[in-house]
């Protein structure tokens, strides 16, 4: 079963609801008031309610409250995020009840892949709103509306491909995966340290290609490290399946533990 709510999607903008300056904080623009202090004129700056995080809470009420566990998975466009996807749910259904709302820009695409598996998918497509380039948290409670979260254990989101922006909204998830794929260079956890920072698990995916390519799996483990150290990193191939074995049992695990 595949959905596309993007027009159900609330008509408002994102970028309207919660100004973000293209630095993308995930509050309200900074709130300045001009105040006297003897005779000086003082600028006051403060941060205003952040109301994405208050979205984010309510939504991880709920999730909690149905008893679903809920994966946030980020990447760079191409590095695998649908093909982990496809491969972990054949992987984890039926004994986990799946369901997957995945972002785009445009296109169904990968809604159409992922619903082959069987889970229930909800594809958005952030071009009918602005064309966000991460998801936020309003949009994802709207995308659970068309879910039947009583006959779900995990909800997989699938975020728009992008390493910055969406490492910066809280959509009420449990936990938050990176994937970096072997073809996008070993020092993209230096330049993109947030993602790596806020993640709780790392994957390296493509390790099938390791051979054809001059990139250095250690260093690229030791950067991610360097961000965040401790974080478990998993090297895969989505395509062969190697690696699976400990992610898989990292997801039943989580699942387990909700
Ligand atoms: N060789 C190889 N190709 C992969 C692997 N995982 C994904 N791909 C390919 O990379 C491309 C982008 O994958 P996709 O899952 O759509 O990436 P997404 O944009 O992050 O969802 C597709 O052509 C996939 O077949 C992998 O482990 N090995
Ligand atoms: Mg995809």
């Amino acid at each position: 079963m595949m959905i596309n709510i993007s027009d159900k999607i609330f008509k408002t903008r994102h970028h309207k609801d919660f100004p973000h300056s293209h630095g993308h904080s995930p509050v309200s623009g900074p709130q300045i008031q001009r105040k006297k202090s003897g005779t000086r004129e003082i600028q006051v700056v403060r941060r205003v309610l952040d109301v994405n995080e208050q979205m984010a809470e309510r939504n991880r009420a709920r999730f909690f409250d149905k008893g679903v566990f809920v994966l946030n998975m980020m990447s760079s466009p191409g590095s695998g995020k649908t093909t982990t996807l496809e491969k972990t749910l054949v992987q984890l259904m039926p004994d986990i009840k799946c369901g997957v709302i995945v972002g785009d820009i445009c296109t169904t695409n990968d809604a159409d892949r992922l619903a082959v598996t069987g889970a229930p998918v909800v594809q958005i497509n952030t071009d009918a709103f602005g064309g966000d380039c991460h998801l936020a948290a309003h949009v994802i409670e709207k995308a659970a509306e068309g879910m039947d979260l009583d006959e779900m254990d995990l909800l997989i989101v699938e975020n728009v491909g992008n390493l910055v922006c969406p490492a910066e909204f809280d959509i009420g998830e449990n936990r938050r995966v990176v994937i970096l794929s072997v073809t996008e260079g070993e020092d993209k956890p230096l330049k993109y340290p947030l993602m790596f920072r806020e993640c709780d698990l790392a994957l390296l995916n493509k390790i099938d290609l390791l051979p054809y390519l001059d990139y250095d799996a250690r260093a690229a483990v030791d950067n991610i490290r360097q961000i965040h150290p401790g974080m478990p990193v998993h090297e895969i191939s989505s395509k062969t399946e190697a690696g699976f074995a400990p992610w898989i049992q990292w997801i039943r695990d989580q699942v387990d533990g909700r």
